[in-house]
């Protein structure tokens, strides 16, 4: 499938594949099509066998600055209601496969949204995160207060979202929102470093067990634990789980073959 706003190579890696993307001059401002275009490539590679973990990148300049404000600009909320974006940020949201977000420059507004609903984040020490909507009459609507505050707490996510502050990326990865900041020529290869490690591991385990933190977002401890037990429980269904134990036995490396 060839697209406008995104470019996807599906084995940017073994086992790994990356989507970039590709609206440099609007520095990757998200309008409709371009997050459509996301969502398909994610669910293609969410459906490829050879794919076992996912990388969402921009440029060097800006992962994203934000939701396309020129697009936005003339809508009122019957048109917001009626575009339903929601659809297609769950839907990424939904996807089973890890995702891991290679961040350099501009995370802004959508764009952090974005990374945010992504499992990992790696980021260029010239990284730059906010939710600056409040800069434009507005407040973040795809899960900025929500994540966020989760991430790094009321009083940073607080301050972010009503000055519209941005944080360096130094700054995010102490506060808990990212997971490694390295030189800027480095990030995307820390990115896939990062997903390859995971593309190692059994698939059946990894979706497990990505499952099971994310659940830890929706419910009580008590629902989330019970969550975490079944799932470990279906993973001695699995071959994955004998090839694995039965190779640290051995003194071996598994083999894992998605079964
Ligand atoms: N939208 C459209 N165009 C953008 C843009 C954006 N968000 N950000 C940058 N651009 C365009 C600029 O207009 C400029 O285009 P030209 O003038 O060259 O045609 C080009 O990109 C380069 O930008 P600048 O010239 O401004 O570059 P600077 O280095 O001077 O400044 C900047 C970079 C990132 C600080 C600045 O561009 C900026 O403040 N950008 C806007 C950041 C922002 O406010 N972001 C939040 C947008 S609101 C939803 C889901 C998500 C959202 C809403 C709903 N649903 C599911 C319902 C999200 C909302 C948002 O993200």
């Amino acid at each position: 499938m060839s697209y406008e706003f995104i470019l996807v190579n599906p084995q940017v890696a073994p086992f790994v594949g990356l989507i970039q993307l590709n609206r440099p001059k609007e520095l990757n401002a998200l309008n409709l099509q371009l997050m459509g275009e996301i969502k398909e490539a994610l669910l293609q590679l969410d459906e490829d066998e050879n794919i076992r973990a996912i990388i969402i990148t921009g440029n060097d300049r800006a992962f994203a600055a934000g939701a396309d404000i020129k697009q936005m600009a003339g809508r009122n909320a019957i048109d917001m209601l009626k575009i339903d974006q929601f659809s297609t940020w769950d839907s990424i949201r939904k996807t089973k496969k890890p995702i891991i977000a290679a961040v350099s420059g501009f995370a802004l507004g959508g764009g952090c949204e974005l990374c945010m609903l992504c499992d990992m984040i790696v980021a260029s020490e010239t990284a730059q995160f906010g939710q600056p909507e409040i800069n434009i009459g507005v407040m973040p609507g795809a899960g900025g207060t929500q994540r966020l505050t989760r991430a790094v707490g009321k009083a940073r996510a607080m301050e972010m979202v009503l000055t519209g502050n941005f944080i360096t990326a130094e700054e995010a990865r102490e506060a808990g929102l990212i997971n490694k900041v390295v030189p800027v020529q480095l990030y995307l290869d820390e990115a896939i470093k990062m997903a390859s490690k995971i593309a190692e591991k059994s698939p059946i385990a990894v979706q497990m067990a990505k499952e099971s933190v994310l659940k830890a977002f929706d419910t009580g401890l008590q629902e989330g634990l019970f969550f975490e037990r079944k799932n470990f429980y279906m993973l001695f269904a699995t071959e994955d789980q004998k090839e694995g134990m039965n190779a640290f036995i051995e003194k071996r490396k598994p083999e894992f073959k998605n079964k």
